[in-house]
Protein backbone atom coordinates (compact mmCIF):
# COMPACT_ATOMS: atom_id res chain seq x y z
CA UNK A 1 0.00 0.00 0.00
CA UNK A 2 1.48 3.65 -0.79
CA UNK A 3 1.67 5.93 1.36
CA UNK A 4 -1.54 7.70 2.79
CA UNK A 5 -2.93 10.83 1.52
CA UNK A 6 -2.66 13.06 4.57
CA UNK A 7 -5.48 15.62 4.99
CA UNK A 8 -6.06 18.66 6.97
CA UNK A 9 -9.67 20.18 7.82
CA UNK A 10 -9.25 23.97 8.15
CA UNK A 11 -12.80 24.96 9.93
CA UNK A 12 -15.19 22.60 11.53
CA UNK A 13 -18.35 23.33 10.24
CA UNK A 14 -20.96 21.29 8.34
CA UNK A 15 -18.51 21.03 5.47
CA UNK A 16 -15.57 20.32 8.07
CA UNK A 17 -17.65 17.09 9.33
CA UNK A 18 -18.57 16.61 5.67
CA UNK A 19 -14.76 16.16 4.85
CA UNK A 20 -14.08 14.24 8.15
CA UNK A 21 -17.30 11.48 6.97
CA UNK A 22 -15.43 11.60 3.30
CA UNK A 23 -12.14 11.15 4.38
CA UNK A 24 -13.49 8.06 6.07
CA UNK A 25 -14.67 6.58 2.92
CA UNK A 26 -11.51 6.97 0.95
CA UNK A 27 -8.91 4.18 1.89
CA UNK A 28 -5.88 5.92 0.12
CA UNK A 29 -6.46 9.13 2.64
CA UNK A 30 -6.30 9.88 6.09
CA UNK A 31 -7.15 12.57 8.33
CA UNK A 32 -4.27 14.22 10.18
CA UNK A 33 -5.84 16.87 12.12
CA UNK A 34 -8.90 19.23 12.34
CA UNK A 35 -8.00 22.95 13.14
CA UNK A 36 -10.27 25.17 14.33
CA UNK A 37 -10.79 29.47 15.22
CA UNK A 38 -12.30 28.00 18.29
CA UNK A 39 -11.45 26.23 21.58
CA UNK A 40 -10.35 23.29 20.40
CA UNK A 41 -11.01 21.07 23.26
CA UNK A 42 -14.16 22.33 22.71
CA UNK A 43 -15.24 21.26 19.40
CA UNK A 44 -17.58 18.26 19.11
CA UNK A 45 -16.07 15.58 16.40
CA UNK A 46 -18.69 13.53 15.21
CA UNK A 47 -15.49 10.86 15.55
CA UNK A 48 -11.65 11.20 16.92
CA UNK A 49 -8.96 12.87 15.04
CA UNK A 50 -6.68 15.21 16.33
CA UNK A 51 -7.80 19.22 17.42
CA UNK A 52 -5.79 21.99 16.86
CA UNK A 53 -6.02 25.61 16.96
CA UNK A 54 -5.73 27.55 13.66
CA UNK A 55 -3.05 29.11 14.94
CA UNK A 56 -0.67 25.89 15.20
CA UNK A 57 -0.98 24.98 11.46
CA UNK A 58 2.29 26.85 10.53
CA UNK A 59 3.88 24.08 12.68
CA UNK A 60 2.15 20.66 10.42
CA UNK A 61 3.27 22.41 6.79
CA UNK A 62 5.10 19.28 7.11
CA UNK A 63 2.40 17.04 8.43
CA UNK A 64 -0.38 17.72 5.49
CA UNK A 65 -0.53 17.00 2.06
CA UNK A 66 -3.73 18.97 0.93
CA UNK A 67 -5.62 21.13 3.80
CA UNK A 68 -9.57 21.26 2.86
CA UNK A 69 -10.86 24.43 3.31
CA UNK A 70 -14.29 24.40 5.27
CA UNK A 71 -14.84 28.23 5.80
CA UNK A 72 -17.54 30.38 4.09
CA UNK A 73 -17.16 32.18 0.80
CA UNK A 74 -18.61 35.28 2.56
CA UNK A 75 -15.87 36.79 4.58
CA UNK A 76 -13.25 33.25 5.46
CA UNK A 77 -12.26 31.97 2.35
CA UNK A 78 -11.35 35.40 1.09
CA UNK A 79 -8.66 36.15 4.15
CA UNK A 80 -8.04 32.62 4.67
CA UNK A 81 -7.40 31.44 0.80
CA UNK A 82 -4.57 33.17 -0.19
CA UNK A 83 -2.77 33.09 3.05
CA UNK A 84 -3.07 29.23 3.74
CA UNK A 85 -2.06 28.65 0.20
CA UNK A 86 1.23 30.14 0.66
CA UNK A 87 2.39 27.52 2.85
CA UNK A 88 -0.23 24.74 1.87
CA UNK A 89 -1.89 22.89 -1.16
CA UNK A 90 -5.67 23.69 -0.88
CA UNK A 91 -8.90 22.74 -2.28
CA UNK A 92 -11.55 25.10 -1.31
CA UNK A 93 -15.26 25.35 -2.29
CA UNK A 94 -15.57 29.52 -2.61
CA UNK A 95 -18.75 29.71 -4.41
CA UNK A 96 -19.62 33.85 -5.48
CA UNK A 97 -19.59 32.72 -8.93
CA UNK A 98 -18.89 36.84 -10.12
CA UNK A 99 -15.77 37.05 -8.03
CA UNK A 100 -14.01 33.66 -8.88
CA UNK A 101 -11.58 35.72 -11.47
CA UNK A 102 -10.68 37.61 -8.93
CA UNK A 103 -10.11 35.16 -5.70
CA UNK A 104 -8.24 33.03 -7.75
CA UNK A 105 -5.94 35.87 -8.95
CA UNK A 106 -5.52 36.20 -5.39
CA UNK A 107 -4.76 32.55 -4.42
CA UNK A 108 -2.77 32.22 -7.55
CA UNK A 109 0.07 34.23 -6.36
CA UNK A 110 1.22 33.47 -3.07
CA UNK A 111 0.29 29.62 -3.96
CA UNK A 112 2.75 30.14 -7.05
CA UNK A 113 5.34 31.75 -4.50
CA UNK A 114 5.15 28.97 -2.07
CA UNK A 115 5.24 26.32 -4.90
CA UNK A 116 1.88 24.57 -3.45
CA UNK A 117 -1.49 23.80 -5.18
CA UNK A 118 -4.59 25.65 -4.28
CA UNK A 119 -7.75 24.10 -6.15
CA UNK A 120 -10.86 26.51 -5.97
CA UNK A 121 -14.28 26.70 -6.27
CA UNK A 122 -14.86 22.87 -6.45
CA UNK A 123 -18.20 21.30 -4.65
CA UNK A 124 -21.49 20.73 -7.08
CA UNK A 125 -21.99 24.38 -7.95
CA UNK A 126 -19.47 25.82 -8.33
CA UNK A 127 -18.10 22.28 -9.67
CA UNK A 128 -19.80 19.71 -11.19
CA UNK A 129 -22.36 21.69 -12.78
CA UNK A 130 -19.34 23.92 -13.88
CA UNK A 131 -17.90 21.20 -16.02
CA UNK A 132 -21.42 20.13 -17.43
CA UNK A 133 -22.30 23.51 -18.34
CA UNK A 134 -18.65 23.61 -20.47
CA UNK A 135 -19.13 20.09 -21.83
CA UNK A 136 -23.07 20.67 -23.12
CA UNK A 137 -21.81 24.30 -24.64
CA UNK A 138 -18.64 22.55 -26.28
CA UNK A 139 -20.55 19.64 -27.89
CA UNK A 140 -23.44 21.55 -28.60
CA UNK A 141 -22.90 25.11 -29.43
CA UNK A 142 -25.77 25.86 -30.85
CA UNK A 143 -28.24 25.79 -27.71
CA UNK A 144 -29.29 27.06 -24.40
CA UNK A 145 -27.18 26.15 -20.82
CA UNK A 146 -29.85 25.99 -18.36
CA UNK A 147 -29.34 25.49 -14.44
CA UNK A 148 -31.61 24.98 -11.84
CA UNK A 149 -31.00 24.78 -8.47
CA UNK A 150 -33.46 23.30 -5.66
CA UNK A 151 -35.61 23.01 -4.04
CA UNK A 152 -32.82 22.60 -1.45
CA UNK A 153 -31.06 24.67 1.50
CA UNK A 154 -28.00 26.79 0.07
CA UNK A 155 -25.11 26.76 2.00
CA UNK A 156 -23.74 29.72 0.47
CA UNK A 157 -26.92 31.88 1.14
CA UNK A 158 -27.81 30.63 4.08
CA UNK A 159 -24.18 31.27 5.41
CA UNK A 160 -24.57 34.94 3.68
CA UNK A 161 -27.84 35.43 5.45
CA UNK A 162 -26.19 34.43 9.26
CA UNK A 163 -23.58 37.35 8.79
CA UNK A 164 -26.08 39.90 8.16
CA UNK A 165 -25.94 41.90 11.55
CA UNK A 166 -28.97 41.03 13.98
CA UNK A 167 -29.15 37.45 12.53
CA UNK A 168 -28.45 34.80 15.60
CA UNK A 169 -29.43 31.67 12.52
CA UNK A 170 -30.72 31.24 9.66
CA UNK A 171 -31.15 29.20 6.39
CA UNK A 172 -32.09 29.90 2.72
CA UNK A 173 -34.11 27.48 0.45
CA UNK A 174 -33.46 27.94 -3.13
CA UNK A 175 -36.60 26.89 -5.16
CA UNK A 176 -37.04 26.53 -9.05
CA UNK A 177 -39.85 27.46 -11.22
CA UNK A 178 -41.27 23.54 -11.93
CA UNK A 179 -42.91 25.59 -15.04
CA UNK A 180 -39.45 26.49 -16.58
CA UNK A 181 -37.76 22.74 -15.82
CA UNK A 182 -40.49 21.80 -18.04
CA UNK A 183 -40.42 23.52 -20.55
CA UNK A 184 -36.60 22.96 -20.77
CA UNK A 185 -36.55 19.37 -20.96
CA UNK A 186 -39.53 19.76 -23.30
CA UNK A 187 -36.96 20.77 -25.63
CA UNK A 188 -38.03 24.68 -25.95
CA UNK A 189 -35.66 27.17 -25.33
CA UNK A 190 -37.08 29.98 -23.34
CA UNK A 191 -35.10 32.66 -22.56
CA UNK A 192 -35.56 33.14 -18.61
CA UNK A 193 -33.99 36.04 -16.33
CA UNK A 194 -32.51 35.37 -13.15
CA UNK A 195 -35.79 35.98 -10.94
CA UNK A 196 -37.92 33.86 -13.29
CA UNK A 197 -35.68 30.75 -12.79
CA UNK A 198 -35.46 30.57 -9.10
CA UNK A 199 -37.01 32.37 -5.85
CA UNK A 200 -35.56 32.72 -2.57
CA UNK A 201 -36.74 31.87 1.23
CA UNK A 202 -34.87 32.90 4.25
CA UNK A 203 -36.09 31.26 7.90
CA UNK A 204 -34.03 34.29 10.10
CA UNK A 205 -33.77 33.48 14.17
CA UNK A 206 -33.10 37.57 15.48
CA UNK A 207 -30.65 38.33 17.71
CA UNK A 208 -32.76 40.07 20.82
CA UNK A 209 -32.36 43.59 20.06
CA UNK A 210 -32.43 43.63 16.15
CA UNK A 211 -35.27 45.01 14.00
CA UNK A 212 -36.75 42.63 11.47
CA UNK A 213 -37.25 45.89 8.79
CA UNK A 214 -33.71 46.55 8.95
CA UNK A 215 -32.42 42.82 8.88
CA UNK A 216 -34.93 42.28 6.04
CA UNK A 217 -33.75 44.78 4.06
CA UNK A 218 -30.24 44.18 4.54
CA UNK A 219 -31.09 40.40 3.14
CA UNK A 220 -32.82 40.83 0.20
CA UNK A 221 -30.65 44.20 -1.15
CA UNK A 222 -27.13 42.11 -0.86
CA UNK A 223 -25.10 41.97 -3.76
CA UNK A 224 -24.44 38.74 -5.28
CA UNK A 225 -26.63 36.62 -3.36
CA UNK A 226 -30.35 38.06 -3.10
CA UNK A 227 -29.83 41.60 -5.21
CA UNK A 228 -31.42 39.83 -8.13
CA UNK A 229 -34.09 37.51 -6.87
CA UNK A 230 -37.42 37.77 -5.23
CA UNK A 231 -36.56 36.79 -1.24
CA UNK A 232 -39.21 36.20 1.41
CA UNK A 233 -38.08 36.42 4.85
CA UNK A 234 -39.75 34.70 7.63
CA UNK A 235 -38.79 35.16 11.21
CA UNK A 236 -39.07 31.99 13.00
CA UNK A 237 -37.80 31.32 16.71
CA UNK A 238 -34.84 29.18 17.25
CA UNK A 239 -36.80 25.99 18.48
CA UNK A 240 -38.82 26.06 15.06
CA UNK A 241 -35.90 25.96 13.54
CA UNK A 242 -33.85 23.20 14.95
CA UNK A 243 -37.46 21.68 14.62
CA UNK A 244 -37.98 22.14 11.06
CA UNK A 245 -35.32 22.84 9.03
CA UNK A 246 -31.88 20.87 10.13
CA UNK A 247 -32.07 18.82 7.46
CA UNK A 248 -30.03 20.22 4.43
CA UNK A 249 -31.21 18.98 1.40
CA UNK A 250 -30.15 20.45 -1.98
CA UNK A 251 -29.76 19.09 -5.47
CA UNK A 252 -30.81 20.59 -8.94
CA UNK A 253 -30.40 20.21 -13.26
CA UNK A 254 -27.99 21.64 -15.35
CA UNK A 255 -29.78 21.06 -18.78
CA UNK A 256 -28.17 21.66 -22.37
CA UNK A 257 -30.87 22.05 -25.30
CA UNK A 258 -28.70 21.93 -28.61
CA UNK A 259 -29.31 21.48 -32.47
CA UNK A 260 -26.56 19.55 -34.82
CA UNK A 261 -28.60 20.72 -37.57
CA UNK A 262 -31.75 22.07 -38.57
CA UNK A 263 -33.81 19.07 -37.85
CA UNK A 264 -32.23 17.23 -34.86
CA UNK A 265 -32.09 18.44 -31.16
CA UNK A 266 -30.34 16.76 -28.61
CA UNK A 267 -30.92 17.55 -24.88
CA UNK A 268 -28.53 16.62 -22.22
CA UNK A 269 -29.29 16.35 -18.63
CA UNK A 270 -26.87 16.16 -15.44
CA UNK A 271 -29.05 15.86 -12.06
CA UNK A 272 -28.33 15.50 -8.52
CA UNK A 273 -30.81 14.23 -5.76
CA UNK A 274 -28.73 15.69 -2.29
CA UNK A 275 -29.96 14.19 0.67
CA UNK A 276 -27.25 16.56 2.85
CA UNK A 277 -25.83 19.45 0.46
CA UNK A 278 -22.34 19.77 2.78
CA UNK A 279 -21.52 15.66 2.50
CA UNK A 280 -21.72 15.75 -0.94
CA UNK A 281 -19.97 19.03 -1.55
CA UNK A 282 -17.59 17.76 1.14
CA UNK A 283 -17.04 14.35 -0.79
CA UNK A 284 -16.35 16.48 -4.12
CA UNK A 285 -14.01 18.43 -2.19
CA UNK A 286 -11.99 15.49 -1.04
CA UNK A 287 -12.12 13.88 -4.38
CA UNK A 288 -10.57 16.81 -5.73
CA UNK A 289 -7.51 17.00 -2.47
CA UNK A 290 -6.67 13.51 -4.38
CA UNK A 291 -6.09 15.74 -7.82
CA UNK A 292 -4.46 18.14 -5.93
CA UNK A 293 -1.75 16.01 -4.19
CA UNK A 294 -1.09 14.48 -7.33
CA UNK A 295 -0.70 17.98 -9.57
CA UNK A 296 1.60 18.88 -6.87
CA UNK A 297 3.58 16.28 -7.26
CA UNK A 298 3.76 16.44 -10.97
CA UNK A 299 5.42 20.28 -10.04
CA UNK A 300 1.81 22.07 -11.05
CA UNK A 301 1.48 24.83 -8.92
CA UNK A 302 -1.13 28.00 -8.27
CA UNK A 303 -4.84 28.63 -8.82
CA UNK A 304 -6.29 25.60 -10.38
CA UNK A 305 -10.04 24.92 -11.07
CA UNK A 306 -12.22 21.76 -12.03
CA UNK A 307 -11.89 22.54 -15.66
CA UNK A 308 -7.62 22.17 -15.23
CA UNK A 309 -8.19 18.87 -13.62
CA UNK A 310 -8.14 15.57 -16.11
CA UNK A 311 -10.93 13.19 -14.66
CA UNK A 312 -8.52 10.65 -14.30
CA UNK A 313 -6.40 12.61 -11.61
CA UNK A 314 -9.83 12.25 -8.90
CA UNK A 315 -9.58 8.45 -8.93
CA UNK A 316 -7.81 6.01 -6.82
CA UNK A 317 -7.59 3.74 -9.65
CA UNK A 318 -4.09 3.71 -12.02
CA UNK A 319 -4.67 5.18 -15.20
CA UNK A 320 -4.48 1.35 -16.33
CA UNK A 321 -7.10 0.20 -14.19
CA UNK A 322 -9.27 3.00 -15.60
C1 LIG B 1 -28.37 27.79 -4.69
C2 LIG B 1 -27.15 27.19 -5.34
C3 LIG B 1 -26.49 26.24 -4.43
C4 LIG B 1 -25.15 25.80 -4.90
C5 LIG B 1 -24.52 24.84 -3.98
C6 LIG B 1 -23.53 25.36 -2.99
C7 LIG B 1 -24.20 25.93 -1.79
O1 LIG B 1 -28.63 28.94 -4.92
O2 LIG B 1 -29.07 27.13 -3.95
O3 LIG B 1 -23.90 27.06 -1.44
O4 LIG B 1 -24.98 25.23 -1.15
N1 LIG B 1 -26.28 28.24 -5.83
N2 LIG B 1 -22.61 26.29 -3.56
Amino acid sequence: MPEKIRIGIAGYGNLGRGVQAAVAKNADMELVGVFTRRDPQSLELASPAPRYAMAELDAHTDAIDVLILCGGSKSDLPEQGPALAAKFNTVDSFDTHARIPEYHAAVDAPARAGGKTALISAGWDPGMFSINRVYGEALLPDGETYTFWGRGLSQGHSDAVRRVPGVAAGVQYTIPSQEAIDLVRAGQRPTLSTRQKHQRECYVVLEDAADPEVVREAIVSMEHYFDQYDTTVHFIDAQTLAAEHSDMPHGGFVIRSGNTSAEQNQVIEYSLALGSNPEFTSSVLVAYARAVHRMNRAGITGAQTVFDVAPGLLSPKSPDQL
